[in-house]
């Protein structure tokens, strides 16, 4: 377990858009074997959420929101790196595609997703964000992947996890991959809405929905 003053401090930082300090706080923990999920999940995601809900009640402005998500990005590279240094026995079995849908810049917590699910031996393909439906397609075929997760943050791009089914569909291609969708404001409601296998809340569901489509 984490010091909760430490867990503290590093949200206090991310909230203050402090980079260096984050920074320093992260490796600090990860060099004394702190948990990097414990630290992610308890100390930066409630740190950037308040950075958002401040945003969003205009509390703080776009250049503030953009030097906290580059001290969240920084956070989340210590973190990535630690995850990928505990390894996980690639299981060449299970393949699984990413992105951030078209119009959406947000990766971080897609980032997240694809570190742990590498951390637990799944082979992730991630296109990065930004990403059009029909690359989307193309790339799951060329890879042959067995599942396609799709992240949108913006309740103006989570349309675009509906068109990725809808072109599945249209290429009868629904049959042959199974669909993830995730991001803050997509929940289990959309997934089934939209026709989507699975909804994941965070980045350790996202592993353990990986693991149920590929046993189902
Ligand atoms: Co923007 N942004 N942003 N932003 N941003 C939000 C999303 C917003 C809610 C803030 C707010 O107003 N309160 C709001 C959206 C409102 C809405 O849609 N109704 C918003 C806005 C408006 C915008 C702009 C339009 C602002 C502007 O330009 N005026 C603009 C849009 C740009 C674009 O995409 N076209 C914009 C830009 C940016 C930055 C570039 C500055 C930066 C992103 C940097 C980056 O990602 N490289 C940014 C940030 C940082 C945020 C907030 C503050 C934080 C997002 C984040 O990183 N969260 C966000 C507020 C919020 O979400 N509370 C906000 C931490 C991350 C770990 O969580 O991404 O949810 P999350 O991922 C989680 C889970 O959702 C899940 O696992 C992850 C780990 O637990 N998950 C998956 C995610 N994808 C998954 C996929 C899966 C499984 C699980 O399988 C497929």
């Amino acid at each position: 377990m984490i010091d909760k003053d430490i867990i503290a401090e590093a949200t206090e930082q991310l909230v203050a858009q402090n980079k260096e300090k984050v920074l320093e706080i992260a490796n600090k923990v990860i060099a004394d074997g702190g948990d990097p999920m414990e630290l992610m999940n308890q100390a930066f995601i409630p740190g950037i959420n308040k950075v958002g809900d401040l945003f969003g009640r205009g509390q703080l402005f776009l250049p503030e929101l953009m030097v906290a998500a580059d001290a969240m990005q920084a956070a989340t590279d210590v973190i990535n790196a630690a995850l990928a240094a505990k390894g996980g026995q690639q299981e060449k079995k299970s393949k699984v595609m990413l992105a951030t849908v078209k119009g959406d810049v947000h990766d971080i917590g897609k980032c997240i997703v694809v570190s742990l699910m590498r951390a637990n031996g799944i082979t992730v393909f991630d296109l990065g964000r930004d990403v059009d439906t029909d690359t989307i397609v193309e790339q799951a075929i060329k890879e042959d992947v067995d599942i396609i997760g799709t992240s949108a943050l913006l309740t103006t791009t989570m349309g675009q996890q509906k068109n990725l089914e809808q072109a599945l569909k249209s290429a009868g291609l629904r049959d042959k991959f199974k669909t993830m969708v995730g991001g803050a404001p997509v929940t289990g409601r959309w997934a089934a809405r939209i026709g989507a296998d699975a909804y994941a809340e965070d980045a350790q569901d996202g592993v353990v929905k990986v693991k149920e489509l590929l046993s189902a």
